[in-house]
């Protein structure tokens, strides 16, 4: 599964930061060779501690991790969807996206011009402005979308799989300073703007000044600022609940992996994920479960305490499920 999250928001507001923070984080969760395809797109991977726990009872090196795709999309201004701008060059790339991170200025500083170049006034205010501007551009860009569609309907029946963009999920990040961080009143507010939308507050600067830091720095620098999570693990979390997504595992002597599917998915679709042959052959899976797997130290003694099961086509995956299946081809 090619899980992929466009980051929009107006000009000025931490985009890029956010970006580049984003894929700094994900070359430090894993040993895994994450790459930035072009200065805009990073693939990340999905951090896992569970992979690591496989890693020691399967005695391998090799962990692969899952991975999220994430671009960083300029170009949405006012006017954008009329030629402001880059004009309408973000469209393509909010398209292949699966999810929306709207980024919004929620943070003071009087040395960052805001993009409408007012001066800063009322934060909460001048968010819900920003966020609207936003949302407009996209409803327009549907606008434009379903003109086309409709005056090429005319010419030829065939039915596209259109996507519009202001049907696609968005969570919105909201880039506070360091007092937004722990002011849960002002937090509220900025939810309200964007009920019912899952929200994260994270502070773009904070994460960009951990670019060279290891995990357990990190941590600490984070917890001081009174942050549990980065913003990584934040917007992961909080994407795989939007979409409704999971992972379940594989794990041997050869690699350990973590694989992202749909909650409710089946065992062979979730086969499918590995290959198509999997899903099309698939005769069973046998399973054990993460904790079971940690706690009990090895597949054995999982077997041996009656933890390994065999299911079947209709089995629903579960979250954290370790899987091998069979299959003819
Ligand atoms: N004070 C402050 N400045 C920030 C924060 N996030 C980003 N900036 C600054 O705002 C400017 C624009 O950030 P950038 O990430 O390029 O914004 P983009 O246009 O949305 O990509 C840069 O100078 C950043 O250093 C923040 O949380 N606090
Ligand atoms: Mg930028």
């Amino acid at each position: 599964m090619n899980l992929k999250i466009g980051i929009v928001g107006l000009p000025n507001v931490g985009k890029s930061t956010l970006f580049n923070a984003l894929t700094n984080a994900g070359a430090l969760a894993a040993n895994y060779p994450f790459a930035t395809i072009e200065p805009n797109v990073g693939i990340v991977p999905v951090p896992d501690e569970r992979l690591d726990v496989l890693a020691k009872i399967y005695e391998t090196d090799k962990i692969v991790p899952a991975t999220v795709e994430f671009v960083d999309i300029a170009g949405l201004v006012a006017g954008a969807s009329k030629g402001e701008g880059l004009g309408n060059k973000f469209l393509a790339h909010i398209r292949e996206c699966q999810a929306i991170c709207h980024v919004v200025r929620a943070f003071k500083s009087s040395d960052i011009v805001r993009a409408d170049n007012k001066p800063e006034d009322d934060i909460l205010k001048q968010a819900k402005d920003d966020i609207d501007i936003i949302n407009l551009e996209l409803q327009l860009a549907d606008e434009e979308t379903k003109q086309k569609v409709e005056s090429k309907r005319k010419k030829d029946s065939n039915d596209e799989n259109i996507h519009y963009l202001t049907e696609k999920p968005v969570i919105y990040m909201f880039n506070v300073d360091e007092n937004g961080l722990t002011d849960k009143d002002f937090q509220e507010k900025l939810k309200d703007l964007v009920k019912p939308n899952e929200t994260i507050f994270v502070n773009a600067k904070l994460e960009e000044e951990m670019a060279d830091m290891n995990r357990n720095e990190r941590k600490e620098f984070l917890e001081s600022y009174g942050v549990s999570e980065d913003a990584l693990g934040e917007l992961i979390k909080t994407t795989y609940k939007t979409l409704g997504l999971q992972s379940f595992l594989t794990a041997g002597k050869k690699e350990v992996r973590a694989w992202t599917i749909q909650k409710g998915a089946t065992a062979p679709e979730a086969a499918g994920t590995i290959h198509t042959d999997f899903q099309k052959g698939f005769i069973a899976a046998q399973i054990c479960n993460y904790d079971d797997l940690k706690n009990l130290g090895s597949e054995k003694a999982v077997k041996e305490a009656g933890k390994l099961r065999t299911e079947g086509k209709t089995y629903i995956m579960q979250d954290g499920d370790v899987a091998e299946f069979r299959f003819n081809i």
